[in-house]
């Protein structure tokens, strides 16, 4: 039969992959929860595992055919084991929001309490927020920040934990700057007999590599994404006690998916293998150094923090004071060549399809190799687009300098003609 490329095959999309590859190669980007996966990863996602069905786990499938998938699998979890150190891995979930309905599937019947961060004050939907099946089937109950200083409000954490007595504590964030104190956590689990659940998705890489406190030992049970500061494809996981292996691996399968999606499970043995070296650690420390950098350059030009400041790989500017929304920034700085998404702030007056703020991450630009210099260069930038949001012709000077950095800087995994 005949086989062509894409190029033949499809022009259409190819020419959409081509020009996609090039915005990737000539924009900043700061979406925190974003990265460039790198090209091992990438050809392990397209691979001929793509073909291969194999509902069930190594040695126990319903398909036969398993000789070098369950190999694969079994690379992934070990990897992961002595990476982060836990009992055991399960590398099957599609991504972030299935492996934390997984484990809701895991340990609660409908109806249950669960506790978990509310999405304004920089929680996940998946952690119990009301438009998401997990704050609809399940008693969810959430906690924030305190008004003053927008730090996790741990009074209230015990104090709603004491009250409701929630089987679940989730734990972690998609839009908190702070570190996450797990410790605290767990004594407030402990004292209410509470699973802790972290879900690291946005810091993995940070954790794998050193430059953020790890949950292991603190939460028995850790849900993650594999393709945010973790660099991996875009995929799941979740790590766990030996106690929970059970009742985990079968809430994935059968009770939540049917078959894996096996280039998606090498691509995360790759990234854990990678995530092992001592240039991840390097990595990892500079994502919060160039974090830290570019968050005091803005705090020089007058920008507004949530917190005051970041310790991880992200930071969530308040516009108020500057007198624009955070949509409105958000699309001028685009036209800049530098992307960022929109985010409420705690205790935002405005909705959340235009609130007050954006949230910037650093996780891909540390990721070509930009380092201090450039942070300060990209917050002068970030200032000039807040100060110029309607004057196009200056929009498109920042924009041109910005490729000019970027092409300086070659995106990992990206073929740019
Ligand atoms: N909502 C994603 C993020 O951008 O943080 C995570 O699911």
């Amino acid at each position: 039969m005949n086989d062509p490329r894409i190029q033949d095959a499809d022009p259409e999309i190819a020419s959409l992959i081509e020009k996609e590859a090039k915005r990737q190669h000539e924009k900043l980007r700061l979406i925190a929860s974003e990265n460039y996966a790198p090209r091992a990863v990438m050809e392990a996602c397209g691979s001929v595992l793509n073909n291969k069905y194999s509902e069930g786990y190594a040695g126990r499938r319903y398909y036969e055919g398993q000789q070098n998938i369950d190999e694969v699998e079994q690379l992934a979890i070990e990897r992961l084991k002595s990476l982060f150190g836990v009992d055991h891995a399960n590398v099957q979930p599609y991504s972030g929001s299935p492996a934390n309905l997984a484990v809701y599937f895991a340990f609660l019947k409908p109806g249950d309490t669960v506790m978990g961060m509310a999405l304004p004050s920089g929680g996940h939907l998946t952690h119990g927020w009301n438009v998401s099946i997990t704050g609809s089937y399940f008693n969810s109950v959430q906690y924030g920040v305190r008004k003053d200083d927008h730090r996790i409000d741990f009074d209230e954490v015990a104090r709603l934990a004491r009250e409701h007595k929630p089987k679940l504590l989730f734990c972690g964030a998609t839009a908190y700057p702070r570190l996450i104190d797990f410790d605290k956590f767990a004594e407030i689990a402990r004292e209410v007999g509470a699973i802790l659940v972290a879900d690291i998705a946005h810091i993995s890489g940070l954790v794998a590599g050193g430059a953020h406190p790890s949950p292991v030992g603190r939460a028995e049970v850790i849900t993650s994404t594999t393709h945010k500061t973790f660099c991996g494809p875009r995929g799941g996981m979740i790590l766990c006690d030996e106690k929970h292996k059970a009742a985990i691996d079968k809430a994935v399968f059968p009770g939540l998916q049917g078959g894996p999606h096996n280039g998606t499970t090498a691509g995360i043995a790759v990234a854990a293998k990678r995530a092992a070296t001592d240039e991840f650690k390097a990595y990892a420390k500079n994502i919060v150094e160039n974090s830290r950098a570019l968050a005091d350059r803005l705090l020089h030009h007058g920008f507004a923090l949530v917190t005051g400041g970041t310790d991880n790989h992200l930071a969530v500017i308040d516009l108020t004071n500057k007198g624009v929304t955070g949509k409105k920034y958000a699309k001028a700085l685009d036209r800049a060549g530098i992307v960022c998404n929109y985010n409420s702030v705690p205790f935002d007056p405005r909705k959340p399809f235009d609130p007050s703020g954006v949230r910037i991450g650093t996780a891909a630009i540390t990721a070509r190799g930009m380092g201090k210099d450039e942070m300060v260069r990209l917050a002068d930038w970030m200032n000039d687009v807040a100060e110029n949001l309607d004057d196009e012709a200056k929009l498109a000077s920042i924009a041109a300098a910005v490729k000019e950095m970027c092409d300086a800087f070659p995106a990992p995994g990206l073929d740019v003609r």
